[in-house]
């Protein structure tokens, strides 16, 4: 009966393992396959690790001894315990490794997922930045072309000018040239006229009715101004109003000109010249009272100190025009003009001057490009008025050219006082009051004409022959004396 007991409850044993690693197996089928699956686990152990036991459970109460097959339950029943408990360890190890196997595929999956969500945000950052800066690369190409527009605007602009530029360069050398030829027409002018004046007297040849017209002084003269090719006809305004009013030709010498301060009059003197100015410590130029040797009258002058260790006493300056120097023999006698600015001392008075000792002569002459020039003659005086106030010069230096000598010895002519060689009045056709020869080489006391070269019937301007010729007039001059040291 013991024996029975334990049997059934190995069987129960059995069973229970066996349905846990065979649930849902027939039974019916369990029990037809048990020998065909025990021969096969012997060869395969696949198939050994399934169950292939059956166990048949009586119906009935038990109560005797149960039959399970023809080779006896007790050396079966240990086998096969040990050999599925084994195959379930087995399967359970398996199963237990496949699980850490997933579970580490399931741990990479994870990561993976994760690594996947980053790389997903990166790849819409990406997108982000990348549409970002396709719009900064739409944007700049916009940029660029509206640059290149504007630079193809701004290059066609310097085209435009530099293409303007050049026309005017042309058309600027196209009236140089044109200038140039105008000039040479015009300078040779003169002469040509000349000529022609010429041959007209020849033609009316027993006629002498017609006026003679003294002999032109060389146009062009070895010394040339920088400025000489310049022609102008202008007179300053305040020459024409002198000019036009050629009635008043007995103003007398004023102190200074309207509306223009007078420079300050020593009260010191009156001295017989500048030079004695000069001794008495006086360094600065201005007007000084002079009283000549032989003579009453005070006469005010303008004594240069400032040239060559000065002492210079001035009597003639011409610098603007402002005084108009057509004047009759009275005038030239008294003198006119403002001592500040332009005037004539006066015939008297320099004879008066020159009287009194050995004077030399010094004339400074300025062109209309500030150079300044100048002729000095060891001596100078005048004669009496007997004699016409003829003028005596001694020799020639300087780097004006000597155009005073060939007017040495003459007497002064003015329009209404004749004493000049030429057959007609000189002081006609200069306009001015001179020591005239037929008419001579400089013309001092002649018209202020602006800028230079003019354009005139006659040589009228103030013209020094050796200096710029007969039609350049000069733009300042000055006559001074002083005593011979
Ligand atoms: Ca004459």
């Amino acid at each position: 009966m013991r024996r029975e007991v334990t049997w059934w409850l190995c069987a129960a044993l059995c069973l229970f393992a066996c349905g846990f690693a065979c649930a849902g197996q027939p039974l019916g089928q369990q029990h037809s396959l048990q020998s065909t699956r025990r021969r096969r686990a012997a060869s395969n152990d696949d198939i050994n690790k399934k169950c292939s036991y059956t166990f048949l459970i009586p119906q009935q109460r038990i109560t005797g001894p149960i039959c399970a097959s023809a080779t006896g339950p007790e050396p079966d029943r240990d086998r096969v315990t040990r050999m599925d408990i084994s195959d379930l360890r087995e399967v359970l190890g398996k199963q237990r490794r496949e699980i850490e196997t997933l579970q580490l595929v399931v741990d990479v999956d994870g990561n993976l997922v994760n690594e996947m969500k980053l790389l997903r945000k990166e790849s819409r950052n990406m997108n982000s930045r990348v549409t970002q800066l396709y719009m900064q690369l739409l944007h700049e190409i916009i940029r660029k072309r509206d640059n290149s527009l504007e630079l193809a605007l701004l290059e066609n602009r310097v085209l435009n000018a530099t293409s303007e530029m050049l026309r005017l360069a042309s058309r600027y050398r196209e009236l140089e040239a044109r200038f140039g030829q105008l000039a040479s027409v015009v300078n040779n002018q003169s002469a040509l006229i000349a000529a022609l004046e010429e041959r007209c007297l020849q033609a009316y040849g027993g006629r002498h009715d017609l006026p003679a017209v003294p002999p032109l002084v060389p146009v062009v003269p070895e010394s040339i101004p920088a400025n000489s090719g310049r022609f102008t006809n202008e007179i300053t305004r305040e020459h024409n109003r002198a000019l036009t009013r050629g009635s008043r030709m007995d103003a007398p010498p004023t102190v200074s000109p309207v509306g223009i301060p007078p420079p300050t009059l020593s009260t010191e003197g009156p001295f017989r010249d500048c030079f004695q100015v000069r001794q008495a410590g006086n360094k600065a130029s201005g007007m000084y009272l002079l009283k000549t040797d032989g003579s009453d009258r005070l006469i005010q002058v303008w004594c240069e100190h400032g040239l060559d260790n000065g002492g210079w006493t001035v009597f003639q300056r011409r610098k603007d025009g402002s005084v108009n120097f057509f004047r009759n023999w009275e005038n030239y006698k008294k003198g006119f003009g403002n001592i500040d600015s332009e005037y004539w001392l006066g015939l008297e008075n320099i004879y008066n001057l020159t009287k009194q000792g050995d004077y030399r002569l010094l004339v400074e002459l300025e062109d209309w490009v500030g150079k300044k020039v100048y002729a000095e003659y060891s001596s100078f005086r005048l004669e009496s008025e007997s004699e016409g106030f003829r003028i005596r010069l001694g020799t020639y230096q300087g780097n004006a050219g000597d155009s005073l000598s060939n007017h040495n010895g003459k007497p002064f002519t003015t329009l209404d006082r004749d004493r000049d060689t030429f057959s007609g009045n000189c002081a006609h056709f200069h306009k001015g009051g001179w020591w005239y020869n037929a008419c001579g080489q400089t013309n001092l006391n002649g018209v202020w004409y602006s800028g230079g070269v003019y354009r005139s019937k006659f040589q009228d301007g103030i013209f020094w022959a050796d200096y710029g010729g007969g039609f350049y007039s000069l733009k300042s001059v000055r006559m001074m004396i002083r005593p011979i040291e």
